[in-house]
C-alpha cells in the first residue's frame, strides 16, 4: 500500500496552475492505473462536458484561458451545442415531440448557487442564454412554455423555427409508425451538461437539452431542473446528467452526487453510487441509459453511466482530451 497523503492547496497565481490533489487513498500504483481513465489531475481552470463535444469544450475553454468566469464559459460552451444543427438533441435541429413542436429545456448555475432555467420553450434558439437572463433579471428560477418564450423576447432574444427539415423527415418517418416508446436510445443521445472552474476556482455549470424524441406534448425531463440534470455547490463542486431524465429526476441525481461528495466521496465515486442507486431500484435499467459527470472544487473528476457508449470532453491546460467513462454493464 503507498499512502497518498493530503496535500493542501498550492499557490494559484495564473491559468493553469496546480490546484492540487486533496487525495487521501490506499490505491496501489497498479489500482490507481486503473481508475485513471475516469480521475482526472487537479488542474484549473477546467472544463467538462458530457459526450464528444469538442468545439463546445474549446468555445468554454477559449473562455477560461483569457481569465473569463466559469458562467461566461459554460453559456459560451453550451451555445456551441444549440446553434449545432447536427445535434438533433439540443437547440435548433433538435429532434420534436410527437406533436411535431421542438420544445426545449436548459438550466445554467452560477458560484452563489444562484439558478435559472426555462423548460418546455418553443422558437427560441438558445435557451441556455435565456436561462442565464431567468437567474440574473427576474426574481424567479424557473419558466416555461409560452411564459419563457416571451419572457426571451421581451429580452431580445429572436423567434425562429427550429425544425429544421432534416428533424422533420426523421419525425414524419416515426409518425408512419407512430409507435410511442419513450426510450432513450442508449448511445445516440446528445444533451450537453457542462462544469467549469475558471482560474479563481469557481465553479459553474449548464445543461441544455431538446429531450427525449417525439416526447410526448409538455414533457419534461432532469436536464432544466436544479438537483436532477445539473447541480453546482461552490464549496464542494457540481454535477450534470444525461440519459433517461424521469431515472434522475426520481434519484435527484446530480444534488445526491454533490452531497456525496460532501461526505468524502470522490467524483468518480460519487458518480457510480449515483448510477447505483438508479439500477438498484429497477429492474428496467438494461433498456435504458444515464451517465453522470462530477468535478470537485479540487479539480478532480469522474464519470459513470449504465451503459458503455458514455464519455465525457475535458479542456485543460490547453488541451483537449476525450475519457470513456466506465459503465455498470457492459455495451447492451
Ligand atoms: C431528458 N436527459 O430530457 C434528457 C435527455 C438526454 O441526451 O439526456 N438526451 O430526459
Amino acid at each position: 500500500m503507498k499512502r497518498r497523503n493530503f496535500i493542501k492547496k498550492a499557490s494559484v497565481t495564473g491559468l493553469g496552475l496546480v490546484v492540487v490533489p486533496a487525495i487521501t487513498s490506499c490505491a496501489t500504483e497498479d489500482e490507481k492505473e486503473k481508475k485513471a481513465t475516469v480521475t482526472g489531475k487537479a488542474l484549473v481552470p477546467v472544463v467538462l462536458a458530457t459526450w464528444r463535444f469538442h468545439n463546445a469544450t474549446k468555445a468554454a475553454w477559449e473562455v477560461l484561458e483569457k481569465g473569463g468566469e466559469s458562467i461566461d464559459a459554460i453559456e459560451a460552451g453550451c451555445r456551441v451545442e444549440e446553434a449545432n444543427l447536427n445535434n438533433t438533441t439540443v437547440g435548433i435541429g433538435g429532434s420534436p415531440d410527437r406533436e411535431g413542436n421542438v420544445t426545449l429545456d436548459a438550466c445554467i448555475m452560477n458560484k452563489n448557487g444562484d439558478y435559472g432555467a426555462v423548460v418546455c420553450m418553443e422558437n427560441i434558439a438558445h435557451p441556455i442564454s435565456v436561462a442565464r437572463k431567468v437567474m440574473e433579471e427576474t426574481p424567479h428560477v424557473l419558466l416555461a412554455g409560452k411564459g419563457a418564450e416571451q419572457f426571451a423576447v421581451e429580452q431580445g432574444f429572436k423567434r425562429e423555427n427550429l425544425l429544421t427539415d432534416a428533424s422533420k423527415k426523421a419525425w414524419l418517418k416515426w409518425k408512419e409508425k407512430s409507435e410511442y416508446k419513450p426510450i432513450i436510445n442508449i448511445e445516440n443521445h446528445d444533451t450537453i451538461g457542462m462544469l467549469a472552474i475558471d482560474k479563481n476556482g469557481d465553479i459553474s455549470g449548464g445543461c441544455t437539452t431538446s429531450g427525449m424524441a417525439y416526447k410526448m406534448a409538455g414533457r419534461v425531463g432532469d436536464s432544466a431542473i436544479i438537483g436532477s440534470g445539473l447541480f453546482i455547490d461552490n464549496t464542494i463542486g457540481g454535477a450534470t446528467a444525461t440519459g433517461m431524465g424521469e431515472e434522475v429526476l426520481k434519484t435527484v441525481g446530480t444534488y445526491l452526487i454533490v452531497e456525496l461528495m460532501r461526505q468524502g466521496k470522490t467524483p468518480q465515486e460519487a458518480c457510480e453510487e449515483g448510477v447505483k442507486r438508479i439500477v438498484e431500484s429497477n429492474p428496467n435499467y438494461k433498456n435504458f441509459q444515464v451517465g453522470y459527470v462530477a468535478l470537485n472544487k479540487q479539480g478532480e473528476y469522474g464519470c459513470y453511466c449504465i451503459h458503455g457508449g458514455f464519455g465525457i470532453s475535458k479542456y485543460q491546460e490547453g488541451k483537449q482530451t476525450y475519457i470513456e467513462s466506465n459503465a455498470h454493464t457492459k455495451k447492451a
